[in-house]
């Protein structure tokens, strides 16, 4: 009998990747969905088009424990990937009350089901770099101290404390991975990365004249979410639980990002990219770089796309979806 998988966030860019990675390892995947994405499947459930007919999709709210409880007594998973969330760092600065609410609160709720419904079940959460914030050492490994700098970082702290208290206290195999920032054509427009590639594109249509972003001397350790689903998966099959830094080992600026990005569509970032006070932060996470050398030890995980890839990927693939001809753009 096939494995049985849930997965909230199925229909996030991490979501999407590891519902078509379980299908093909003959999984039976189900996903945790808000109502209003299946009232609004052609813009909600977009990214997962491709494997809408063999997903099993279920109303929920990370609000509302008792709806949590019903789809883990209607699904009988044996394993939980826990994805859902507020992840928009900034956003969590507008409003810590809701990102507390959906990013605590909820993992304490699906923890709580799965004691109670499935016990046995094997549990992933999505820890973040966002915990090690102001960064007590470079690069970070999991035992680098955490001081998350936002209320996000905050709620992702007291997530992966909930779990590990899950795994000591209930005996639950609970696993967090702590994945560094990971992009892909599927991201939100909102995060810098597709912000730049989507704006580009943008640009080459001639619907755009500029791209407005705030800190461009941020590091980030940027690798593809397509590999980092891999890690989770890895996580949740060995014999015991445990926490593992996911990333690259390599840091690069926002600015080097921009001067690839905009160096693959044959432009000059200096005529269009505008810094806007607008999208600094009160508080910044500086400099974030993850060595995966638990990773790669005990799950045999490793990045196979390079931040070069990556990068021109999105662009690439923005460019696609625009209907620009990068070639073209490149000889303008
Ligand atoms: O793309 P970002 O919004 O991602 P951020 O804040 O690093 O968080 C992402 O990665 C985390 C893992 O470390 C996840 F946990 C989290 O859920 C999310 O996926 O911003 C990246 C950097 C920041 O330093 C930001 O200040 O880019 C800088 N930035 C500069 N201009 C901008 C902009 N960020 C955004 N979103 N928009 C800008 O215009």
């Amino acid at each position: 009998m096939s494995r049985r998988a849930l997965i909230t966030g199925i229909t996030g860019q991490d979501g999407s990747y590891l519902a078509e990675l379980l299908l093909a390892k003959g999984y039976e995947v189900h996903g945790m969905v808000r109502r209003v994405a299946l009232e609004d499947p052609s813009r909600r459930l977009d990214r997962i088009s491709r494997v809408l007919d063999r997903v099993k999709l279920h109303a929920a709210s990370l609000e509302s424990f008792p709806s949590i409880y019903h789809v883990f007594r209607l699904v009988q998973p044996d394993e939980c990937y826990h994805l859902a969330a507020q992840s928009f760092v900034s956003y969590s600065f507008d409003d810590e009350f809701s990102t507390f609410n959906t990013n605590i609160n909820g993992t304490h709720f699906v923890l709580a089901a799965l004691k109670d419904v499935v016990p046995r079940c094997r549990f992933y959460f999505a820890g973040s770099s966002e915990m090690f914030g102001k960064v007590a050492e470079i690069p970070q490994t999991e035992t680098t101290r955490f001081h998350p700098r936002s209320a996000y970082g905050i709620s992702k702290v007291a997530g992966f404390d909930l779990t590990r208290n899950y795994r000591e206290t209930y005996n639950i195999h609970a696993s967090s991975g702590i994945l560094f920032n990971h992009e892909s054509p599927r991201r939100g427009y909102e995060f810098v990365t597709r912000k730049i590639t989507s704006g580009i594109a943008r640009i080459l249509k001639g619907e755009s004249t500029e791209v407005r972003l705030g800190n461009l001397d941020a590091k980030r350790d940027w690798g593809h979410a397509r590999d980092y689903v891999e890690a989770m998966y890895q996580m949740l099959q060995q014999d015991e639980p445990d926490d593992y830094v996911v990333a690259t080992n390599r840091t690069h600026s926002v600015r080097d990002f921009v001067n690839l990005a905009f160096s693959i569509a044959g432009l000059d970032p200096d005529k269009y990219v505008v810094t806007d006070p607008g999208f600094f932060r009160p508080a910044e996470v500086h400099l974030l770089i993850g060595d995966p050398a638990k990773a790669t030890r005990v799950l045999g995980w490793r990045p196979k796309t390079q931040f070069e890839g990556l990068v021109e990927e999105m662009v690439t693939v923005d460019c696609e979806n625009a209907g620009v001809s990068l070639a073209r753009a490149k000889a303008i």
